[in-house]
């Protein structure tokens, strides 16, 4: 049987969270052979924000040692550096040429980035979305798994294929996102409104994959809910709600068990059993981190293995690409 192939992506703009561990590095892991899987480090994406150019390198490299880490593995999967492939920008060039700016308006994220950077709102980053799309088209994705507040690129990326198919010959297959239901929005523990993201400030913000246990057990310590005592699953107590949902995907419990588990406790209780199970799940994944990163030699052998393998999917697609349009 031939299997579906997913393709996905994550930025080299610092250390991973649990946002993009639940939502989206996790779910990696554990479908991969299920599926045919290409995941890539995508540092083209980065450089829309500013990036110091040593860091940027060394957080791509970095990146690459945790998604191992995490458990992606290179028999089962295929991992790769955006920037080794020249079809990611090219592609990007031919779809920004097919795609409106009314449709490019309507990018939630590029509002929030750039209300968040106005020192730094560059043409790149307005133009993010069609780079990703480019990224997925590419490789003839039958799926890409993302968290949630990816989803307005991917009906963006499906438009674009859409409608290049429709005005100049079948040349992408249409993708279909994979949001999983849980860990989808994990939020960020100072403010349960906005989601954790590697680029919020806050010390208390987010937790992060390398963050040391007595690290992990303050941040949740410290981590925003509210005056009420019942540990219970209500949307409504959005801090709480936020913790009982990470807590849930750990422990693989039901919201009733745990409901359960936590009846007649208070917060104090509840919030130790879950920097428990955190600190305990994150503990081999920064083991093998630690184990991984100073071998920089086989991580970069595994990484140029990738590209070689991917590249010439790549290249087809591109060269149909570059042929229907009329550009040979
Ligand atoms: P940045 O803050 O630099 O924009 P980010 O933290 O949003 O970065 P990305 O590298 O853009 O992370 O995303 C990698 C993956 O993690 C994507 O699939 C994205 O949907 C997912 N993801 C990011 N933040 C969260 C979150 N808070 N909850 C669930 N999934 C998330
Ligand atoms: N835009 C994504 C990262 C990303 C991606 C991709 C995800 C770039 N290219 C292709 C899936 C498929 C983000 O900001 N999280």
């Amino acid at each position: 049987m031939i299997k579906k192939r997913v393709f996905s992506g994550i930025q080299p703009t610092g250390q991973i969270h649990l946002g993009n561990y639940l939502g989206a590095v996790k779910n990696w892991v554990d479908s991969q052979d299920e599926y045919e899987n290409i995941f890539c480090v995508v540092n083209s994406h980065a450089i829309t924000t500013t990036q110091n150019p040593k860091e940027l390198r060394k957080n791509t490299y970095e990146l690459a040692a945790m998604l191992l880490a995490c458990g992606i593995d290179m028999k089962k999967s295929n991992l790769f550096i955006q920037s080794e492939i020249d079809e990611h920008p090219a592609l990007s060039w031919i779809l920004d040429c097919n795609v409106s700016m009314g449709e490019m308006n309507r990018m939630t994220q590029f509002k929030d980035k750039s209300a968040k950077n106005p020192k730094n709102v560059n043409a790149g980053l307005f133009n993010y979305p069609v780079l990703m799309a480019a990224d997925i088209l590419l490789y003839q994705a039958d799926g890409v798994p993302v968290g949630e507040d990816q989803k307005q690129h991917l009906e963006l990326t499906r438009n674009i294929a859409e409608r290049f198919n429709r005005d100049f010959g079948e040349c992408f297959k249409i993708p279909e996102p994979m949001i999983f239901k849980s860990g989808s929005r994990v939020m960020g523990l100072d403010d349960p409104t906005s989601k954790m993201s590697k680029s919020a400030k806050g010390a208390n913000h987010a937790i992060f994959l390398l963050d040391t246990p007595d690290v992990i057990s303050r941040k949740i310590k410290k981590a925003t809910t509210d005056s009420q005592t019942s540990i219970v699953f209500d949307k409504n107590r959005e801090g709480l709600y936020n913790l009982l949902g990470i807590y849930e995907i750990f422990t693989h419990k039901t919201k009733e068990v745990i409901e359960q588990e936590f009846e007649g406790k208070g917060y104090g209780e509840f919030k130790s059993a879950l920097a428990e199970v955190i600190i305990e799940s994150l503990k081999p994944i920064r083991e093998e981190y630690e184990k991984l990163v100073s071998e920089k030699g086989y991580i970069e052998k595994i990484l140029q293995a990738g590209a070689t393998q991917v590249r010439p999917i790549a290249k087809s697609t591109y060269n149909r690409a570059k042929e229907l349009i009329g550009l040979v």
